[in-house]
């Protein structure tokens, strides 16, 4: 598969891999999911790589969200099936991963952004990092795993004030919630992260798959949560606040939405 919107770099047992759209702050759009789908289904079989960690591209943004231009058209029925398939050809892919991945958040990690990253097993985030669900202000829901996983991390009380806010949060206040493990430079996050993954590189890849799988299974007993947040996720296509939401924002304005 030739790879237009990521990128890889081999480094000893490590490998580093770039979202790379930086004009549009990395958003994800469906090629460059079914990029990051490959190079991590290629990484996790070669026997070399012990440690993966993740980045955006350029100084701005890890990943702004999934990309809105080409969402905004989606009808109840794609958003729903879009979600499921994205769910697991990336975000439960990249969780259950035996692998294990580092998400250096770079800058900006919002909405599907900021679910990759949590669907990452350690997240380490730069002092410019923001951090934030704002899907509610499109007139969605987070549909990658983020009303799941967001509670997971922070708790629920804290991850209802994020969502219902949209808010974003910098980077000292997530490692406060424990939604990143540390805080770094902008530029000493790639050292940082690739010195964590040679650490980790060092240790026995085995027993860290089995590890992965264990932490998993304990915390995802049951996929009720994921199933519901599909379904509700689905249901938001049809409103008419999504379609203010997403047509305010290609439009540059503020949205007015008319509600139930
Ligand atoms: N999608 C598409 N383009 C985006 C983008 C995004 N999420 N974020 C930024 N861009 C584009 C901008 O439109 C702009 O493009 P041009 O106008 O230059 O062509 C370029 O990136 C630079 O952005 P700005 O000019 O806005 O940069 P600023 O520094 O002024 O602002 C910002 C940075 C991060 C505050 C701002 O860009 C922003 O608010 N971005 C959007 C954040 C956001 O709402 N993200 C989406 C959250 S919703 C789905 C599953 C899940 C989802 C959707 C569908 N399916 C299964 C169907 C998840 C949804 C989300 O992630």
């Amino acid at each position: 598969m030739k790879l237009k919107n990521v990128k890889v770099k081999l480094k000893g047992a490590v490998a580093q891999v770039l979202i790379d759209r930086p004009k549009k702050l990395n958003a994800l759009n469906r090629e460059t999911i079914s990029e990051l789908h490959q190079v991590f289904a290629d990484l996790d079989a070669d026997s070399e790589v012990r440690a993966i960690v993740l980045r955006g591209s350029g100084p701005k943004a890890f990943v702004a969200g999934a990309d809105i231009a080409e969402f905004a058209s989606f009808s109840t029925k794609e958003g729903k099936k879009l979600a499921a398939v994205g769910q697991e050809e990336l975000f439960d892919f990249v969780e259950q991963l035996s692998t294990p991945v580092i998400a250096a958040i770079n800058g900006y990690a919002l909405g599907g952004g900021l679910e990759l990253a949590m669907a990452c097993h350690i997240r380490v985030a730069s002092h410019n990092a923001r951090l934030g669900l704002p899907e509610v202000s499109l007139g969605l829901i987070p549909g990658y795993g983020g009303t799941q996983r967001l509670p997971q991390l922070i708790g629920k009380g804290r991850a209802m004030e994020l969502i219902f806010t949209a808010g974003m949060i910098e980077a000292e206040r997530a490692q406060e919630y424990g939604l990143v493990n540390h805080v770094t430079a902008l530029e000493d996050l790639d050292a940082y992260c690739l010195k964590m993954a040679e650490r980790i590189a060092k240790n026995a890849p085995t027993a860290i798959a089995h590890a992965i799988k264990a932490i998993n299974a304990g915390l995802r007993s049951s996929d009720a949560g994921y199933k519901a947040e599909i379904e509700h996720f689905g249901k938001c296509f049809g409103t008419d606040d999504f379609k203010e939401g997403t047509q305010a924002f290609l439009e540059k304005r503020k949205p007015d939405f008319p509600g139930r």
